[in-house]
Parts: C-alpha cells; sequence; structure tokens
C-alpha cells in the first residue's frame, strides 16, 4: 500500500471532502491512488539507480527488453560522420532557402503545407511537405520546419538515410519489443533553429501502437542544443493515462498533453550526431526549448504496429 494512498490518506480526505470527488467523476479518487501508487514505485526504483537506456554493444534481445521496460532505448546508428555532414549540410541550406523564401536548388518537388492539412495528409503525400511550425499556437515551435518525407525531397542521401535507420536490427527490435507485426512509415526531418518555445510533456498517441526511430544528425550534447526528452516507464505507469487524460478533459488541454508524471523521470538524452533512439510514442515525452543560436537536425521514422 502507497505511503500516500488509499484509506487513511489524509490528502485523499481533503480532495473527497471538498468535494472534489464529485467534480472530477467517479472513481477519480482511485486513480489518484493509483497514480501515487505509481508514483512511489519510481522514486524507490528511478530515485537511486536511475534508469540505464543505453543499448550500445548489446544485442536486438537485451535493446528489446530496453525498449519493452522502460519504453525507450538508444545505441549508435554506425552512419560515418561523412554522410552525417552531408546530410546535414544539404538539410540546413534548405531550410535556410525557405526561411528566406528562396527556391531551394537541387532537390526534388516538394509542396507547402495548406490549410486542408494534418498529419496523414502530409504523412502520406507522393511528394516532402515542408510544415513552418510556429505561425499558430502562440508561436510554440517557432523556428521548427517539420520535413516530411525527406526521402522524397532527397533522392539519394533520403533513402540512404532510412537504410541506415533500418539496417541495425530497428524493426526486429520492435517486434520483440511489442510481440507485434511493426512497419516503418513517413521519414520526416526536424530543422530546429533557435526553438525557444517547445510543447510541454505529452503522448503522440494512447494507442501503443505508434513508435518513432529518432536519429540525431547534429550533436546534442547539453540541455542548450534542444535535446529529445523522454519519461522512461511512463508508457505503462499505472493511472498516468486516465488521470491526464481525466485532467486535460477538465482543464480544456489536448487531451494527449501529460501534465501529471513523476518529475524524477524525464531525461534529457544527450548524445552525440549518429545516436538512435527507439521510443514508444505512448510514453511522455518533449522536445527541450533551445538557446537562441543553437541548431539541432532530428531524423524521425514514423512506425506502426499493424496487427
Ligand atoms: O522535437 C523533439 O525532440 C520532440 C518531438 C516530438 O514530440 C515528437 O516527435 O513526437
Ligand atoms: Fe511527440
Amino acid at each position: 500500500m502507497g505511503r500516500w494512498s488509499r484509506g487513511s490518506s489524509r490528502s485523499r480526505e481533503a480532495f473527497v471532502a471538498s468535494g472534489s470527488e464529485e467534480a472530477a467523476g467517479a472513481g477519480a479518487v482511485e486513480v489518484l491512488d493509483r497514480v501515487a501508487d505509481s508514483v512511489e514505485w519510481v522514486r524507490r526504483n528511478a530515485g537511486t539507480a536511475g534508469f540505464d537506456l543505453d543499448g550500445t554493444g548489446r544485442t536486438t534481445e537485451e535493446r528489446a527488453e530496453l525498449l519493452d521496460r522502460l519504453g525507450i532505448v538508444t545505441f549508435p546508428s554506425g552512419l560515418p560522420e561523412e554522410a552525417l555532414g552531408e546530410i546535414r549540410d544539404v538539410l540546413f541550406r534548405f531550410a535556410s532557402d525557405v526561411r528566406a523564401g528562396r527556391a531551394p536548388a537541387g532537390v526534388a518537388a516538394f509542396r507547402r503545407r495548406n490549410s486542408g492539412d494534418d498529419y496523414r495528409t502530409m504523412a502520406e503525400s507522393e511528394t516532402a511537405v515542408v510544415s513552418v511550425r510556429g505561425d499558430d499556437d502562440d508561436g510554440v515551435d517557432a523556428g521548427m520546419i517539420d520535413l516530411f518525407n525527406v526521402d522524397r525531397l532527397l533522392p539519394d542521401l533520403g533513402p540512404a538515410l532510412r537504410e541506415a535507420m533500418l539496417s541495425v536490427g530497428t524493426i526486429e527490435l520492435l517486434e520483440l519489443a511489442t510481440g507485434a507485426t511493426v512497419e516503418d512509415r513517413n521519414l520526416n526531418a526536424y530543422i530546429n533553429e533557435s526553438v525557444t518555445s517547445t510543447r510541454g510533456l505529452h503522448v503522440d498517441s494512447y494507442s501503443r501502437k505508434q513508435f518513432k526511430v529518432f536519429v540525431y544528425l547534429t550533436d546534442v550534447l547539453s540541455l542548450d542544443d534542444g535535446p529529445y526528452c523522454y519519461a522512461p516507464t511512463s508508457h505503462r505507469l499505472e493511472g498516468m493515462e486516465e488521470a491526464n487524460r481525466r485532467l486535460a478533459g477538465a482543464f480544456g488541454l489536448s487531451h494527449t498533453d501529460v501534465r501529471l508524471c513523476p518529475p524524477e523521470l524525464p531525461l534529457p538524452l544527450l548524445a552525440p550526431a549518429g545516436t538512435i533512439i527507439v521510443s514508444d510514442q505512448g510514453g511522455a515525452h518533449r522536445g527541450f526549448p533551445q538557446v537562441p543560436g543553437s541548431r539541432r537536425i532530428l531524423g524521425v521514422l514514423n512506425c506502426r504496429i499493424t496487427r
């Protein structure tokens, strides 16, 4: 029984006495009790040892075990610095042309995001789609370009990048971790330049069917660079999904916003260019805000369980 949970807890009595249980809906206290137990579990397990999500030098089976248990695992892609440098240069030049309103040279046809687009239409587009972020939503993600289907924009470098991301046993790892069939879908590039405001902790979906394979194309060695952050084990912490869904409902937030997460958990992934991060998108995560002048490129391969 958790120290802050169940019967005799003072906070529970205060909560019930205040009438909040009624306001929050039936079973709200039970949900909070489960969250409290989870928080205590995290304190015991993460507070001392932390979580080792480094899969370097481990087998695909061992990496799959880490992904299943923690929701995330990292390991090197083996991409040579020369290849990383080449794709980096091309993408920064492309971003600079797009930002300046110039027509980029040496790339295949692409289109800009339009008002009828959503994630699916851009992911399934036959050509690359450029989504310049931050025009809406109070400037959140301003400075980010989300380039859908980068392999269709760069017919040589793009498919080679996908191949490199897959050639390290990635699909096998995902299938071992999930016990399901997994398909790689759209390959995006996030080009972040001075993105000083980002969305807070969230999940992409609670479906437990969506995974992303990221590869850092630039060094991300300090918080200033805007690392990908993940809360290990949050993909399966008792009570978190329901508590966060209810909170989001009560406060009019997006249903995928995560406002309740044990504070020990979110971890910035600091790693050199070429590092792969495989992430269960049902776990809490975010991109950390950059300091002005920082640049980061992330390759992002969207993967889904198909059965
Ligand atoms: O930019 C980042 O580091 C995080 C982006 C994110 O939330 C996502 O790709 O789902
Ligand atoms: Fe996300």
